[in-house]
């Protein structure tokens, strides 16, 4: 069997201060990929430090949020067999991504990261990361273990197939949702659950109404006829 063709995308949002070791151990691994870093409008060195790692490069003038910047970045590797996201400040370990790759190969289209509940989790994240992990699983046809997670491996074909609109962080729950609603294999790999000094943008106030609006509006919705597989 010949290896997937894979690429990397790093969204990226202020990330300067770990972007540069998470590129140095992508680069380290031991079938590197391609990988691009989409800067969403960062006011810090993220582009600059993208380039002197390696990588290629993609920047919005302004922030306009996850979403878009995941979609940009999807449009920039259409030619890859599969695409893994991984987030810029350190918490997804690049050395799982082999993992990822496995489980593609086995037979997955959507693999998806799932932290390990720890005491290092913030509780409120804790309980948030259950309670829509539990519900995207109930509207899903299939099991979603961890809804949030942005570290994910997408079969280029989900990626065609899968209509998105989200603009931020609801991104990983609709994208998770509808592909599997379609019809295509979702499977999980385990990853370590990281907290350090990163800092996390997620606005209480705009982001969890967007998140729990994106809920709704999936239970909600007429459910799409799977796709013939
Ligand atoms: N492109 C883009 N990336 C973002 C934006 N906000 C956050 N990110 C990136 O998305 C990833 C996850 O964001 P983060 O704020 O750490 O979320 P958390 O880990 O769920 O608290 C990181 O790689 C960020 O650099 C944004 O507005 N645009
Ligand atoms: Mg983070």
């Amino acid at each position: 069997m010949t290896p997937l063709n894979i690429a990397a995308l790093v969204p990226a949002y202020q990330a300067a201060a770990h972007l540069g070791e998470v590129l140095l151990r992508l680069a380290a691994l031991p079938s590197r990929p391609h990988v691009l870093v989409v800067d969403d409008g960062s006011r810090d060195a993220t582009a600059l430090v993208a380039r002197q790692f390696g990588a290629d490069v993609h920047s919005f003038a302004a922030n306009r949020g996850k979403g878009h910047a995941l979609l940009a970045g999807f449009e920039r590797l259409r030619d890859f067999e599969a695409v893994v996201t991984l987030d810029a400040d350190g918490q997804h370990p690049p050395e799982c991504l082999p993992a990822f790759v496995a489980a593609a190969e086995a037979g997955a289209d959507l693999v998806l990261g799932r932290r390990e509940i720890t005491p290092e989790m913030p509780p409120a994240r804790r309980f948030a990361n259950r309670f829509s992990s539990a519900w995207c699983t109930a509207i899903a046809g299939q099991p979603i273990s961890d809804s949030q997670c942005g570290y994910r491996l997408y079969r280029r074909e989900v990626l065609l197939r899968t209509p998105v609109r989200a603009s931020r962080y609801e991104v990983e729950t609709e994208m998770a949702v509808r592909a599997s609603r379609l019809g295509f294999r979702v499977a999980h790999v385990d990853i370590p659950t990281v907290y350090g000094d990163e800092v996390s943008h997620l606005s209480p106030t705009r982001d969890v109404p967007r998140i729990v609006g994106m809920m709704l509006r999936l239970t909600f919705e007429p459910r799409p006829q799977p796709k013939e597989s």
